[in-house]
């Protein structure tokens, strides 16, 4: 599918376009269109012209990989993110949302004058879309858009669950500015600068969430390369359904990042270049390097040309490579910098929030050998998933050979990446109790949603257990949060967002689309 562009959808027939986004035409999802586009003009007193659509995902293996150059297996889900947009003419730039509890907010139209909220205001993914899109177009376009815009945000991706909700919102809104730009735009490149864009809000992401959420296809999930971005199909097995749960843990990314995600961003640079100098490049060669998969020939290389497994990853005899070089569990600062030869702060200057994690790690120290080990290892998983997929082996097989997978994936999330929670472990040993072939943390973890592989005809009852034995059972030990819940004569609670939110089966979903409603 290398140079597929956006696909721009005429609204004149609307059940038509929802069900080609869709799969069936669903009056309810008509009506939210509909919805939307009313929404809109209650609140700006005129029609908007585009809407931009993006969905959320699930990445079913490649945990922690993307930001370290390496392929990852996700689909995008159904839910998404709707924008409607249309022009203003006083020069900047509306942005409302239909839910309750969002601030209508707005912001000025040179994209050089606009920095991120500190109070990480859900804006700034719309203020970074219109940055990236400025970017992204040549300057004369980016005119067309500076007299002014409205935009009203509708987003059924819940937050903070590792379904990637903020990739759903930069795309979506991104996808609606270059509908009213009139642009036609191949995906990959959609997918790479929102991909960049992202960083505006502080966190230190790989490409993932973008390329799915524009690239998805619906029934297909999709194996993603990056450096250039680019997908391959990958036709899931017969009888196999993916599960998603909320454990009901938020993780904060753009709050707590610097303890965690770009934690590890920073840990796995540090470990990329203490492996390049250990494998005998020269300092500032191996500081050079910024991705674990930069330094793989140099550690297959070490376990000797005929030992040394496929290209693209590092297995087997070789991790032990890894685990001999970078042999100290944990690494201090005065160490590295001594080993390298020169200091952290010079190492990450330029970039604000990784010079923070360096300042939170001084302490503690980072832990390259573990993280350096997890992304090896996961790497070397992603392709064998879609080898499963691809195979003749019958379909029952692909499952368990699916599910092994995923238990491994997780257990390196929770081990060596330490990206895992306990509800997050709890929630994946009660899946594999309730039936789940198997179950994994997805998305970046420290809480979000799990994903359970499970044979087709065990889906209903996998469901009904896992409600009463993770969500009831958790609220009456006190282990999930009361407010989250209110009392059911049947199942004793049930969540307040409605169980179709916290607990569902999910087929891969389509891409992001623009709608021209003129
Ligand atoms: P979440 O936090 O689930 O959206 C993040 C990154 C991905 C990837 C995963 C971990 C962003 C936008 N996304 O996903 O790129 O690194 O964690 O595999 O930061
Ligand atoms: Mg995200």
């Amino acid at each position: 599918m290398a140079g597929a562009t956006v696909q721009v959808y005429h609204i004149q027939d609307l059940p038509h376009v929802i069900e080609s986004l869709y799969g069936s035409a669903d009056k309810e999802v008509c009506d939210r269109f509909t919805t939307m586009i009313r929404g809109f003009e209650n609140r700006f007193g005129k029609a908007p012209e585009f809407l931009g659509r993006s969905p959320g995902r699930v990445n079913l293996i490649g945990e922690h990989i993307d930001y370290m150059g390496y392929a990852v297996l996700p689909m995008a889900i159904r839910q998404d993110t709707i924008v409607a947009i249309g022009r203003a003419d006083d020069g900047r730039v509306h942005v409302s949302n239909l839910r309750p509890g969002f601030s209508e907010e707005d912001f000025g139209t040179n994209p050089d004058e606009l920095v991120a909220r500190t109070d990480h205001s859900w804006v700034n993914y719309v203020m970074a879309s219109f940055k990236g899109v400025c970017g992204y177009v040549p300057a004369e376009k980016c005119q067309q858009i500076t007299t002014g815009l409205n935009m009203m945000v509708e987003g059924q991706v819940p937050q903070g669950s590792g379904l990637s909700s903020s990739a759903a919102l930069v795309c979506s809104a991104a996808l609606a500015l270059l509908g009213m730009l009139g642009v036609t735009v191949p995906q990959a490149e959609v997918a790479q600068f929102t991909a960049e864009c992202e960083k505006f809000v502080g966190t230190e992401s790989g490409g993932m969430d973008q390329a799915i959420s524009i690239m998805g296809e619906l029934g297909l999930a999709k194996l993603v390369h990056f450096n250039p971005i680019r997908t391959e199909d990958v036709p899931l097995p017969e009888g196999a359904i993916f599960v998603i749960a909320n454990s009901l843990t938020e993780s904060a990314k753009a709050v707590s990042a610097d303890r965690q995600y770009n934690m590890r961003v920073v840990e796995c640079r540090l470990a990329t270049a203490l492996l390049g100098l250990k494998l005998g490049l020269s300092p500032e060669e191996a500081v050079s390097r910024r991705t674990l998969r930069e330094v793989e020939d140099e550690v297959r290389a070490a376990q000797g040309p005929t030992l040394g497994g496929p290209k693209g990853s590092v297995t087997g005899a070789e991790l032990e490579v890894v685990r001999k070089l970078l042999d100290q569990e944990v690494y201090m600062q005065p160490q590295l910098e001594q080993l390298l030869g020169l200091s952290l702060e010079h190492m990450f200057a330029g970039n604000a929030s990784q010079l923070r994690c360096v300042g939170v790690a001084r302490d503690f120290g980072f832990k390259l050998r573990d993280r350096a080990l997890h992304v090896f290892s996961e790497a070397a998983r992603v392709p064998e998933f879609k080898a499963a997929c691809d195979s003749n082996a019958p379909a029952d097989q692909k499952l368990l050979e699916l599910a092994r997978l995923m238990d491994l994936s997780h257990a390196s999330c929770r081990d060596l990446y330490e990206c895992s929670c306990e509800e997050l472990d709890t929630l994946v040993a009660v899946s594999k109790a309730a039936g789940a072939l198997g179950s994994r943390l997805t998305g970046a973890g420290w809480g979000g949603c799990t994903v359970s592989l499970v044979r087709q005809e065990d889906v209903e009852g996998f469901i009904t257990k896992v409600k009463q034995e993770y969500y009831v059972a958790g609220v009456n030990d006190k282990k999930l949060s009361e407010r989250l819940f209110e009392r059911d004569s049947k199942d004793g609670w049930r969540p307040i967002i409605g169980w179709e939110n916290v607990i569902f089966a999910s087929p891969p979903g389509s891409g992001g689309a623009i709608l021209d409603l003129r």
